[in-house]
């Protein structure tokens, strides 16, 4: 067992050290050489259409977005733990497991350019819409969860909050209603170190974020969250917990954010930029590829395919974005309520008027 219920000791998890090496054989879990690699090249792909977007958001032919910037081996690691009947009520900066659980990358880049269609999930893909009030996932996470025990089936759910999030009342509410109802339901914190400028050491005075399962009575664990394979050890034991009936557990994923909290903030004025390039260095992406590259997996030259390859993707899923922009009038009005409220029909009326549709 990795996950405890009381866990005085809080050592932070690793399989996989900075330099690519298994470092903690005995726990190593099992994933056949294609699955790494795939989960390397999902990585990329999400770190190259985080780049893209950026510069794109800077052209103004993008709106406001939170990059996943170097949380990418947290949010691969839970995806690789995730079965297609799970059920993800993802926080906004969720990119990585997004892609892997089947949100087609137009459709991301749709929602984050204002347009609500975006979200509508293809049959089968069980996300939830990007939440933004910080922490309510949790609660709909366990909502979620609670159902599927009801109806006897085996159906995680999985819920990611930041390290800011912990502070929230809702956080513990929703752990607790969790524990007291035994839910199958697997709770994430993404400890990038920072809630927009508030770094860690003032947002909680706990020595780890993952203690405060303790409260609720929650098996909880914290672990490298640059280390792929610590994230999905962890991750596939809360989820086997959980699916045995065995209730939820709280996994705390220490990693940074590279970049700025959204392209609306401007990180150098909060933080020195030698500190985001020391964290580079031991990052998820550099690390799992020296071990691909360790383990003659990968080589330089793959690499630079797979990066041409990536901005090919990239581009043709914005390209598309772009067919789709447009915003039926009759869409602003029609998802509030099942059938249009008297009040409705006539303000659609009117605009209807105003635009001359
Ligand atoms: C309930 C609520 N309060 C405040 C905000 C404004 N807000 C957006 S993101 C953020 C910080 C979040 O930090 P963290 O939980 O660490 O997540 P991260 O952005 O680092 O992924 C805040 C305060 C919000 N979205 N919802
Ligand atoms: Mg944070």
């Amino acid at each position: 067992m990795l996950l405890k219920e009381y866990n005085v000791k809080e050592e932070k998890l690793v399989i996989m050290d900075a330099e690519g090496n298994i470092v903690n054989k005995k726990i190593m879990p099992k994933l056949s050489q294609k699955q790494i690699m795939d989960s390397y090249k999902t990585m990329v792909l999400s770190r190259v259409q985080d780049e893209r977007m950026l510069q794109w958001q800077r052209q103004g032919r993008m709106l406001t977005f939170p990059p996943s910037l170097g949380q990418e081996g947290i949010q691969m690691g839970v995806a690789l733990a995730l079965r297609k009947q799970d059920w993800l009520a993802p926080a906004f900066r969720s990119n990585v497991t997004w892609l892997a659980k089947g949100w087609p990358m137009s459709d991301i880049m749709l929602f984050w350019n204002g347009n609500e269609m975006g979200s509508r999930m293809p049959e089968g893909v069980r996300i939830l819409p990007v939440n933004v009030p910080i922490a309510t996932q949790f609660s709909h996470a366990v909502g979620l969860s609670y159902a599927a025990k009801v109806k006897k089936l085996d159906e995680v759910a999985m819920t990611f909050i930041g390290d800011g999030g912990t502070s929230e009342g809702e956080f513990y509410e929703a752990m607790n209603f969790a524990k007291n109802l035994n839910t199958p339901t697997v709770f994430i914190i993404q400890n990038n170190q920072y809630a927009i400028s508030t770094h860690r050491s003032k947002q909680s005075a706990a020595k780890t974020l993952s203690q405060k399962g303790i409260a609720a009575g929650l098996p909880h664990l914290q672990v490298d969250g640059n280390d792929i394979f610590a994230v999905y050890a962890a991750v596939l034991e809360a989820r086997k917990l959980a699916s045995a009936g065995k209730g939820p557990s709280l996994i705390e994923c220490v990693a940074y954010r590279f970049g700025p909290h959204t392209t609306a903030d401007n990180p150098d004025l909060y933080r020195e930029k030698s500190e985001e390039l020391e964290a580079r260095k031991i990052g998820p992406i550099v690390r799992l590829k020296k071990y691909l590259i360790k383990n003659k997996l990968w080589t330089e030259e793959q690499d630079v395919e797979l990066h041409k390859e990536s901005k090919a993707t990239v581009n043709a899923a914005f390209k598309e974005m772009q067919t789709k922009l447009d915003v039926k009038l009759d869409d602003v009005f029609n998802y509030t309520f099942e059938k249009l409220t008297p009040n409705l029909k006539s303000q659609l009326a009117e605009a209807k008027k105003l635009f001359n549709k």
